[in-house]
């Protein structure tokens, strides 16, 4: 059985997963679907494949996953040795990785949906878009400062989880929607972490670290 990524290069939740395979180190055939402007994701070609017409989708032999978030879980669950990206050692962690794959959806509704108005000319009241985006970067900041989880690196602890995974993107992408980072410096710190992470890859509007070298020439 082979995994196969239907996917859209500027599209946040088709990264999501494309991110995780490469942090993984999972190999996945891929299939782009012209999203924009050919809205390829509405022939009745893609429809038969999902009927909601969203991207990403993800297929494993037989199985069929119409979402990103039920793809993390899924990939997670099947692919990962290490166990560490959906720990459900217990109750409260396994709740934890709920709350915050709801989360990323709030962060694509809202920050993400800014940056299709100004992208791609998607028509929204953007004021109102972007002061929900704003109130979702609070959130996170507020989780992730100090004051909040404990000060930890990553959303669940101080271990990459899919949680983190999920969220990154449309927090990575806020600034394209007009949604600077300005005042969430610990969503700041968090970001660059997750762009340290060994197979990281980029998407447009987000780049890799810059090679730091060990002993810089003069
Ligand atoms: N909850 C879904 C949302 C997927 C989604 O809305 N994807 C966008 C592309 S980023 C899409 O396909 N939109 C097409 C449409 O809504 O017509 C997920 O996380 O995968």
């Amino acid at each position: 059985m082979s995994l196969h990524l239907y996917d859209y290069v500027l599209s946040g939740n088709c990264y999501k997963v494309r991110l995780f395979l490469a942090l993984l180190n999972q190999h996945c055939d891929v299939t782009a679907v012209d999203f924009f402007p050919g809205e390829a994701h509405l022939s009745p070609t893609f429809l038969e494949i999902n009927p909601a017409g969203t991207l990403p989708v993800l297929t494993d032999g037989d199985l069929t996953l119409c979402d990103s978030a039920a793809i993390l879980v899924y990939l997670a669950q099947k692919y990962d040795n290490s166990g560490t990206w959906h720990p459900s050692t217990d109750a409260a962690t396994s709740a934890w990785i709920q709350f915050w794959l709801a989360f990323a959806s709030k962060l694509s509704d809202t920050v993400g949906q800014a940056r299709l108005h100004d992208m791609l000319n998607l028509p929204c009241d953007i004021d109102a878009t972007r002061t929900a985006g704003h109130r979702a970067l609070r959130e996170l900041e507020s989780h992730l400062s100090e004051q909040g989880f404990r000060g930890h690196r990553f959303l669940i602890g101080d271990t990459p989880t899919i949680a983190d995974i999920a969220c990154f993107p449309y927090a990575a992408l806020a600034p394209d929607g007009g949604i600077e980072h300005d005042d969430y410096p610990a969503v700041r710190r968090w970001l660059v972490d997750i762009r340290r992470l060994p197979r990281f890859i980029e998407m447009p509007g987000i780049h890799r670290l810059h090679d730091q070298a060990d002993d810089p020439t003069p």
